[in-house]
């Protein structure tokens, strides 16, 4: 059995810790997103694999029986490069995948069908956004200048921003509540943006804005491909253990 753990989440780093408890051979996967992720406790590879091509012959050439697709709910061009690769090579593969968030009464949670459509959700009147997106899409917003945009990278921005109006923080999650509250305070904000990402590692604004009484948008996350998910390590190493029963 050799695995290949496509990372870059908690899910992820508490998967390669069960893996490397039970001496499992696997290698870890990250994209190459950010300067120095973190170490994990398997051998890791960072990049990408150049498309559902490249990861076949990764697949192949690495000889990979398994494919553990631990990556983020919104990473789902690469869910589904794992997905057809693996349909492709008749891989076993599973996604590790944490429940979506739920809004309680004391939530004020506003839908929207995908992240692009957190834009159109912000009000015209000049507000202060705190964009806890990331990066990759912050220049969707650039349709709506007129708002101050609070910023949370991962790395400090490489060239200038594509928003004439921000502030931006450096940090890297997981974040808690009262770190969360002190930022929107301190930055006087008015609307949170946020993917419905689930789990525990940005879920800190969520507490956050309801302690503050503050709207949240929430852009559900895309269709993922593949019927085998599970929602801890636990039960994909069940699912290692059954296909492995089963000789696959
Ligand atoms: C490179 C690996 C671990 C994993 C930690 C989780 C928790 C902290 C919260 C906010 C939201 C956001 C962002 C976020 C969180 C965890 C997890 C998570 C959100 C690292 C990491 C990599 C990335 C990539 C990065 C994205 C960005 C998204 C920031 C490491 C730290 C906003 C997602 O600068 C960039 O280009 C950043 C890109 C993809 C989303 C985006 O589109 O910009 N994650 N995040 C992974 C790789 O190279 O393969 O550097 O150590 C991992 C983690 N980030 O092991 O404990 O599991 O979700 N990551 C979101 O949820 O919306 C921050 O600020 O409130
Ligand atoms: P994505 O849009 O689904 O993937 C874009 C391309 O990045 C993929 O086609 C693949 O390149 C490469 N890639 C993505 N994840 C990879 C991995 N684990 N190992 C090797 N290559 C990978 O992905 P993304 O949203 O940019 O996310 C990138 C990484 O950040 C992932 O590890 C993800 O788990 C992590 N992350 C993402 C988010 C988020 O909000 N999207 C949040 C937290 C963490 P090739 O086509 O060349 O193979």
């Amino acid at each position: 059995m050799r695995i290949l753990l496509l990372g870059g989440t908690t899910e992820a780093s508490a998967m390669a810790q069960t893996l490397a408890q039970t001496g499992i051979d696997a290698v870890f996967s990250y994209a190459g997103r950010t300067k120095s992720p973190v170490q994990q406790p398997l051998p890791q590879r960072v990049g990408g694999f150049g498309g559902v091509t490249g990861l076949s012959q990764y697949l192949n050439t690495q000889m990979i029986t398994h494919v553990i697709d631990a990556t983020h709910p919104f990473a789902a061009q690469m869910s589904m490069n794992a997905f057809e690769a693996c349909t492709r090579a008749r891989l076993p593969l599973i996604r590790l995948e944490r429940p979506a968030w739920h809004a309680t009464d004391a939530d004020r949670w506003t839908h929207v069908a995908q992240l692009e459509d957190t834009v159109a959700a912000l009000p015209d009147a000049p507000a202060r956004v705190f964009l806890a997106i990331g990066k990759q899409h912050i220049g969707l917003f650039a349709a709506k200048p007129q708002h101050h945009y609070l910023l949370r990278l991962v790395d400090p921005p490489q060239g200038a921003l594509p928003l004439p109006n921000t502030s931006v923080v450096i940090a890297r999650g997981p974040f808690d509540v009262a770190g969360d509250t002190a930022l929107m305070r301190a930055h006087n904000v008015t609307h949170i943006v946020s993917k419905n990402a689930g789990g525990s590692g940005a879920q800190a604004k969520l507490a956050a804005a309801r302690a503050l009484g503050l709207p949240v948008i929430l852009a559900d996350r895309p269709a993922l491909p593949g019927k085998h998910v599970a929602q801890n390590p636990r039960d994909v190493m069940a699912w290692l253990g059954h296909v492995a029963d089963r000789g696959v």
